[in-house]
This record gives structure tokens, C-alpha cells and sequence, in this order.
């Protein structure tokens, strides 16, 4: 491989993509990051490189709630996403899938709990990715906004939730061996830097199986 390989940051807005993609940088602050949504339907997709970064950052635009964004546009931008991952995944070693912690409850009621035609985005997502041999670490971000009373209670929803669709979900660096079947997740707080030196390792340790 020529090109670097590249790291993919995918969720839905305003969950802390981009947050977590300046971390990741060497230096922030020239990452300008996206201003808002566009309300195009037009989707940018642009890859973040810096000399002193063995991978490039791809930060999702992200599929946004029906209040800020039509129906037909949100389809649109999915349609986009999976377009893209079909044509490019051989270049992406490992991809983020971010959920806000505090929507995680209301998404799992909506379209599994309440619902037997409807699969949560998040489980379809993850889907999508593994089917590509995408490997990925799911990030519960926002931790710093929930009780740890709801956080337990919240993490065994969407594993048991998880599990519906079979999907295996496990703390990442939990056991020493990792089955290829289970999906790790982090708990992560972008603005507490909870748990940043794990998703680094993760992410080392990712690319050096490709590297
Ligand atoms: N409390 C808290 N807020 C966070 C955390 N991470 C991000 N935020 C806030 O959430 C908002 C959205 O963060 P972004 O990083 O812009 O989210 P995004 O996923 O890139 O959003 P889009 O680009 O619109 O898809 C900002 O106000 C962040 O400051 C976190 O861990 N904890
Ligand atoms: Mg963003």
C-alpha cells in the first residue's frame, strides 16, 4: 500500500466526531473541523493528513435527526455513506463508530424495544462495517453526562440489545483474547479525555496489523 491507510469516524451529528478527531491529532490546532451541517444535500467527505501522522483521519459529515434535516436528505446522506464505504473500504484499517451515551436509550426504545420492523442505525451500522471487514471500536462518548448508575444500566441495554441482532459487544481490553465475532466498545468523554490513552491503543494497535 502506498497511500496511508485511513481512520474512519462515523456517527450521527453532533455526537463528538470531530471532537474526538482533534484529539487524535498532533496539532489541533490547525484543524479547523467542520462548522456546523451543511444544508446541502451534498456530502463532503475529505480526509485529514499530517506528515507526523502515520494515518489519515476521515471524519464523517454526520446523518443527522429529522428536526434538522429532511427525511429524504437524511436518506440521501446514508445513501452517500454507504456509497463511499462500498468504493473505499480496502483503505480504511479501522473505523469509530460514536454514539452520543445520552441518545443510546431513546434510539434502542424507538426502533428495537417499541419496534419489530426497524433495526437501530447503530446495529446497522456496525453491520455494514464488518461486512466490508472493516474493523471497529464502538465509542459510548459523553460518559461525563451520565450517572454511573446510568451508565450500567445504559451499557447492559445495548448489549442485551446488541445481542438481538448478534452482535457481540464487549469492553474493549476486557480479555486477553478477542474473538474476531465480539465488537468492542469504550467508554469515552471527548471533554474529560476519559479514556484516551486506551483509544490511542486501540487505534495503534489496529494499524499495525496493516502497517
Ligand atoms: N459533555 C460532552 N460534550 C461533548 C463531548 N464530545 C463532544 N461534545 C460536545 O458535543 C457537541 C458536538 O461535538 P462535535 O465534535 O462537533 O460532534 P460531531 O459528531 O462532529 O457533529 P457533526 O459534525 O455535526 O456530525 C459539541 O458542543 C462538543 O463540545 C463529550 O465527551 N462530553
Ligand atoms: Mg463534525
Amino acid at each position: 500500500m502506498t497511500a496511508k491507510p485511513s481512520l474512519l469516524i462515523i456517527g450521527n451529528s453532533n455526537v463528538g466526531k470531530s471532537s474526538i478527531t482533534r484529539l487524535l491529532l498532533p496539532s489541533p490546532k490547525k484543524f479547523k473541523g467542520k462548522v456546523g451541517k451543511q444544508p446541502g444535500s451534498t456530502l463532503m467527505i475529505k480526509s485529514i493528513e499530517f506528515p507526523q501522522m502515520p494515518y489519515k483521519i476521515v471524519d464523517l459529515p454526520g446523518f443527522g435527526y429529522m428536526n434538522s434535516s429532511s427525511r429524504r436528505r437524511e436518506e440521501h446522506i446514508k445513501k452517500q455513506l454507504v456509497i463511499h464505504i462500498e468504493k473505499h473500504h480496502d483503505e480504511y484499517f479501522f473505523s469509530l463508530v460514536v454514539l452520543n451515551f445520552l441518545r443510546i436509550e431513546d434510539e434502542l426504545k424507538k426502533y428495537h424495544l417499541e419496534s419489530d420492523t426497524t433495526i437501530p442505525l447503530t446495529f446497522e451500522l456496525i453491520k455494514f462495517l464488518k461486512e466490508f471487514e472493516i474493523p471497529l471500536l464502538v465509542i459510548l462518548n459523553k460518559i461525563d453526562k451520565v450517572s454511573v448508575f446510568d451508565k450500567k444500566r445504559i451499557i447492559s441495554l445495548l448489549i442485551n440489545s446488541a445481542m438481538d441482532y448478534g452482535l457481540n459487544l464487549v469492553q474493549l481490553f476486557d480479555k486477553k483474547v478477542r474473538n474476531y465475532e465480539e465488537i468492542p466498545y469504550l467508554e469515552f468523554s471527548a471533554i474529560k479525555r476519559t479514556n484516551l490513552d486506551k483509544l490511542k491503543r486501540a487505534i495503534n494497535l489496529s494499524f499495525q496489523k496493516v502497517g
